[in-house]
């Protein structure tokens, strides 16, 4: 099968490569549904994830960011990540690659283009529209960091459910989608949308689609072939 989709990636005019969590588990970073440990594992990710948990629990939502911050900081992109800028330095304008992480590992290992769907966790912003007192220069340390003068609070930059994807990304992810050849979808669950909508809508423009992932997915069903395989070993071999 792994010869099959490398012929694949040598024929494809135009590939297009999603990734998820699973890109970055060989690095060391867990993924966004595994079960969190230590002074984490008694909340669930998907109930940190939201404006209305940040706003309820400030304090919570930030310091759980800071532990991510810090941890991922310490962290190396792995051999995925590698072949993936290789590949788009050897073959210049042929593979878009589109991100819902946020640790900017595709960035450290060399791929300056990534489109990241869900933001990047090392940056803040203001929760709320800033006003002329919120200025950076200003902005008081705390947990999370606030405006002295009307108490803005920082947030990180990273998309919440319920919150827009930023839009020139998602736009240059759903081109991609539509005018490639080759879909690789990596190491994502595929259960959030809008970002696992772009292997349907890679299918339903006539893209071959193929996962690279140990288990199952919902995405399974448009897909062509299925790698059960960790991203950092199957990757380097697709893309060599
Ligand atoms: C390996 C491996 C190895 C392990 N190698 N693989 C349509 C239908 C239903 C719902 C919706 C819909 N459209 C929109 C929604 C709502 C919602 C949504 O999708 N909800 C679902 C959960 C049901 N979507 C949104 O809210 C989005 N916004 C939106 O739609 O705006 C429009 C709008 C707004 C307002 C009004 C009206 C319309 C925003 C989604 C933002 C997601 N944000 C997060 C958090 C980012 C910050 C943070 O990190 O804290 O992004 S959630 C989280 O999930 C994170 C991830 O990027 C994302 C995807 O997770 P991912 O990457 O797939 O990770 P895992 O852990 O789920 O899976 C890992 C996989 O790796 C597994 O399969 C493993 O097997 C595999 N794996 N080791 C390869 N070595």
């Amino acid at each position: 099968m792994r010869e099959t989709v490398r012929g694949w990636v040598g024929e494809a005019r135009h590939i297009a490569v999603l990734t998820g969590a699973g890109m970055s588990a060989e690095s060391g970073v867990p993924t966004f549904r595994d079960a969190q440990t230590g002074l984490w594992a008694q909340f669930n990710p998907q109930d940190l994830a939201t404006e209305t948990a940040f706003r309820a629990h400030p304090q919570r939502v930030w310091d759980w960011y800071a532990h991510r911050r810090e941890m991922i900081a310490g962290l190396q992109p792995n051999a995925g990540h590698v072949a993936l800028a290789a590949f788009t330095v050897r073959h210049p304008g042929r593979l878009t690659l589109i991100t819902q992480n946020v640790d900017g590992l595709h960035q450290r290992a060399g791929s300056d283009d990534t489109l990241a769907l869900h933001g990047n966790l090392a940056e803040d912003r203001w929760l709320d529209m800033p006003r002329a007192c919120c200025q950076a220069e200003t902005i008081e340390t705390g947990h999370p960091p606030r405006c002295p003068v009307c108490g803005n609070l920082r947030r990180p930059a990273v998309v919440w459910f319920g919150e827009h994807l930023p839009a020139a990304a998602l736009e240059a992810a759903e081109l991609a989608a539509r005018n490639c050849e080759l879909m690789l979808v990596v190491g994502t669950s595929g259960e959030v949308y809008p970002a696992a909508g772009l292997a349907l809508t890679a299918h339903q423009c006539g893209a071959r689609v193929v996962i690279v992932n140990p288990e199952a997915t919902p995405l399974d069903g448009v897909a062509e072939l299925c790698l059960r395989e960790p991203a950092a070993l199957c990757l380097p071999w697709l893309l060599a």
